[in-house]
């Protein structure tokens, strides 16, 4: 994919200068989740790694595809599940990545304005404190996609 080839070579070029990375961030296993007719939100999901030197953060998500779309966070509170939405957005610490999956963190996409069929891709646009903002396209599906084995290596 062209984004992440420009990652890693932007990458490759901070490593033979010296200097930090422009953009050190990876993006992989984004999709959304398909939805019925009518649905009021679609959960987004993807692996963000950070192999840049200092820690960003996730400060806001856009897409065509929906009124907003907020960052959210999942979590267990006794023994309820609770959904709290990150307005400080999701740190992401430098060599590290974190998972937006389901029952975690995740983007909400509120009030899609079509429903979103299984298969489509759906472009969400990801806004960091210190990277460029990023276009990365989500593939709807209605269960989380298997990661093959070499998930890792596609270009
Ligand atoms: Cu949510």
């Amino acid at each position: 994919m062209l984004y992440r080839f420009l990652s890693s070579s932007l990458l490759a070029l901070g490593l033979i200068t010296g200097a930090q990375a422009a953009d050190s961030l990876a993006f992989s296993n984004a999709w959304v989740r398909a939805t019925p007719p009518n649905a009021k939100v679609a959960g987004g999901f993807v692996e963000i790694r950070n192999a840049g030197k200092s820690a960003d953060r996730l400060l806001s998500a856009s897409s065509d595809a929906a009124e907003r779309v907020e960052i959210h966070e999942m979590k267990m509170a006794g023994d309820v599940m609770q959904m709290r939405h990150l307005t400080e957005g999701l740190v992401i610490s430098a060599g590290q990545s974190v998972q937006l999956k389901p029952g975690s963190y995740h983007l909400m996409l509120i009030a899609p304005k079509k429903p979103i069929a299984e298969g489509q891709k759906v472009t969400i646009t990801l806004v960091f404190e210190k990277a460029e903002k990023r276009a990365v396209e989500f593939t709807a599906a209605k269960q989380p996609p298997v990661a093959a084995p070499d998930s890792a290596h596609k270009h």
